[in-house]
């Protein structure tokens, strides 16, 4: 479970990591299953720009019961209770390849601005937990974090490039901040990369300015995202929302199993 200390860098830096939260077979586990989805051709499997490589597939657990299972595994729910103080649900699932020699940057970006802005979401008592299947280095793609820039409000300096949502969930520029800002949120006391084997899980703060650089290494960078919102932070109405399986619109409390994802036999199939 959740340490205080942990609950501590949390809520200090804007997020923390959790070295071997999730072991080989089960890191194995959720490969079998994202490996099977990046094989079907379904709309929530979006290719890059320039290429057929995967760029990101979002809800995942609509189709695996394995990933499903995963999403409700005490150690991702009760943590991110804690975190949030106060029953979650699913905002959003999503697998990011970031493929070896291939894979573009994602720009930097507090998650919160997009889901404030496309898709009302009151507060940013929010939080992604990334879970690493392939070992995260310096080489392939680490997500780069500011740390404490969660409590930083950068909407009035936040630039919106006219896109619409459908480049938003492949490409992930739509809403951008100036050199200029970046240069005066960002120093070398502050700037980290986000390393670790797989297995590990870092939680962050939909607030936590962040961003990737792109993979140039051989070595994939897989890493699977669950966003959970607290129940008392649901999406307000908007004009045109984003479609449920980038926002979700159907809050429903998350109950954690009674042990880990694998651990327990399958929900048996609905009567
Ligand atoms: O629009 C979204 O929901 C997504 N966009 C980015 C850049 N990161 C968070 C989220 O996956
Ligand atoms: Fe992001």
């Amino acid at each position: 479970m959740l340490t205080a200390d942990q609950l501590k860098t949390f809520n200090e830096q804007g997020y923390v990591t959790i070295p071997d939260l999730f072991s080989t077979e089960e890191v194995d586990a959720m490969t079998a299953e994202v490996g099977r989805l990046k094989e079907l051709d379904h709309p929530q499997r979006l290719l890059e720009t320039d290429n057929d490589l995967v760029r990101a597939i979002y809800a995942v657990e609509d189709r695996s019961e394995v990933l499903q299972l995963l999403t409700r595994d005490p150690r991702l729910v009760e943590a991110t209770r804690a975190m949030l103080r106060d029953d979650v649900y699913i905002h959003q699932t999503q697998v990011s390849p970031k493929m070896a020699f291939r894979s573009a940057a994602w720009e930097w970006h507090q998650d919160f601005l997009y889901w404030s802005r496309d898709d009302a979401m009151p507060t940013s008592n929010v939080l992604s937990v990334g879970i690493f299947l392939d070992d995260v280095t310096e080489f392939n793609g680490p997500m780069f974090v500011v740390k404490g820039s969660h409590r930083l409000d950068l909407d009035q300096v936040t630039s919106w490039n006219g896109e619409g949502w459908e480049k938003t969930a492949r490409v992930g520029d739509k809403y951008q901040l100036s050199p200029e800002t970046l240069s005066k949120v960002i120093d070398k006391s502050n700037l980290t990369s986000v390393k670790g084997t797989r297995g590990t899980a870092v939680f962050f703060h939909g607030g936590l300015l962040h961003c990737s650089s792109p993979n140039l290494s051989p070595w994939h960078r897989t890493v699977l995202f669950v966003r959970y919102n607290a129940m008392g932070n649901a999406l307000g109405p908007v004009a045109d929302p984003r479609p449920e399986w980038l926002a979700n619109r159907h809050p429903e409390v998350v109950e954690p199993l009674d042990g880990p994802f694998l651990g327990r036999p399958h929900a048996p199939a609905a009567s």
